[in-house]
């Protein structure tokens, strides 16, 4: 049902109000720099496009510009900051989308996951008839808190929650541009890579009947079966979206990020997971986030290659080893 897109719209979502540490806004600029698109380009004839989206341009563009977008509150540690942000995320990847090109948004922190998969499942309801998007979640973490539930009050914990509607609005200003129409389905949603879940997450999970596929079910039944399992439950009629936090990689592929968790995947089953998705033809959106520069700043480039080597899987062109 889809015609395969010709033009790659990269976003890049300078922003990290989401996060406890500074750096992952800088790094959308580390991945651009390392020459992943001049490469995608290269192989593939897709046509890039390039938008730049920072914490600057968003005070700027903004009404609320006035608000100290630095204040914490309602349980939510920079609320204002990390809900225009993921608005003006959302609008750009909606309107890319919109029109049928595949959206690769680079963080960042994951908060700006509220505004990628919103974008494009609100693009995808407007194309598609009405469907709900496919969406992974490929994690060290489940990003599912609420506000409430949450003890470190970081909206890079809170995503899941708010772009499913679990977590609503908790005033006016904040994530309430998040309308029906750009709510994601958790009907369609699978998680892939989990290892440092909070408790009141995995109750959330189990009280929702999230599809959860961890690191421990990776261990016993290897990434291929995995793999098999996920697609099979998220079925093949529609559209799909990957939101790829780079901290599911083993800190030996990603030491750059900032919530490093041992144990992760290794970079093949990290790149067979972008493989499997480009093969399924469905693929219409991805993100890959919390790429940090100021941490570990000596294995940064490996950070970079293995970032790097799941975008192009997922765009079709292999890697060399
Ligand atoms: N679940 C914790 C820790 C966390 C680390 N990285 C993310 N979350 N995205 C929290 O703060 O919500
Ligand atoms: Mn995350
Ligand atoms: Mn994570």
């Amino acid at each position: 049902f889809l015609s395969e897109p010709t033009h790659l719209a990269v976003v890049a979502a300078r922003f990290s109000c989401g996060a406890p540490r500074v750096g992952a806004e800088q790094g959308p600029q580390a991945l651009v720099d390392w020459g992943v698109f001049s490469d995608i380009q290269a192989r593939t004839g897709y046509l890039c496009s390039f938008d730049s989206l920072s914490e600057k341009d968003t005070s700027r563009n903004s009404i609320e510009s006035s608000q100290n977008l630095d204040a914490n509150i309602y349980e939510m540690k920079k609320p204002h900051a990390v809900s225009l942000a993921a608005k003006r995320v959302s609008d750009c990847v909606y309107s890319h989308a919109r029109e049928g090109r595949f959206v690769m948004t680079l963080g960042g922190d994951h908060s700006i996951g509220v505004g990628t998969v919103t974008g494009t499942a609100r693009a995808v309801r407007e194309r598609f008839d009405g469907a709900d998007l496919s969406v992974l979640w490929i994690d060290a973490h489940a990003d599912i808190n609420t506000p409430q539930s949450s003890m470190s009050g970081r909206i890079h914990g809170m995503p899941v929650a708010f772009a499913s509607g679990l977590a609503k609005s908790p005033s006016k200003g904040i994530f309430n541009w998040i309308t029906k129409s750009h709510l994601i389905n958790l009907k369609k949603f699978v998680y892939i890579g989990l290892r440092d879940v909070d408790k009141a997450e995995e109750a959330i999970i189990h009280q929702y009947g999230i599809k959860s596929f961890t690191m421990g079910d990776i261990r016993s039944d290897g990434i291929e079966r995995i793999m098999d399992l996920a697609l099979q439950y998220l079925g093949d009629d529609s559209p799909i979206h990957v939101s790829y936090d780079v901290d599911s990689l083993d800190p030996e592929y990603a030491p750059s990020t900032g919530f490093p968790i041992p144990g992760g995947l290794s970079l093949e089953e990290g790149i067979y997971i972008s493989q499997r998705l480009y093969a399924t033809k469905g693929l219409v959106a991805m993100d890959l986030v919390e790429v940090n520069p100021l941490i570990e700043s000596s294995r940064l480039t490996t950070t970079l290659q293995s970032a790097a080597s799941v975008m192009k899987a997922a765009l079709g062109v292999g890697y060399e080893v």
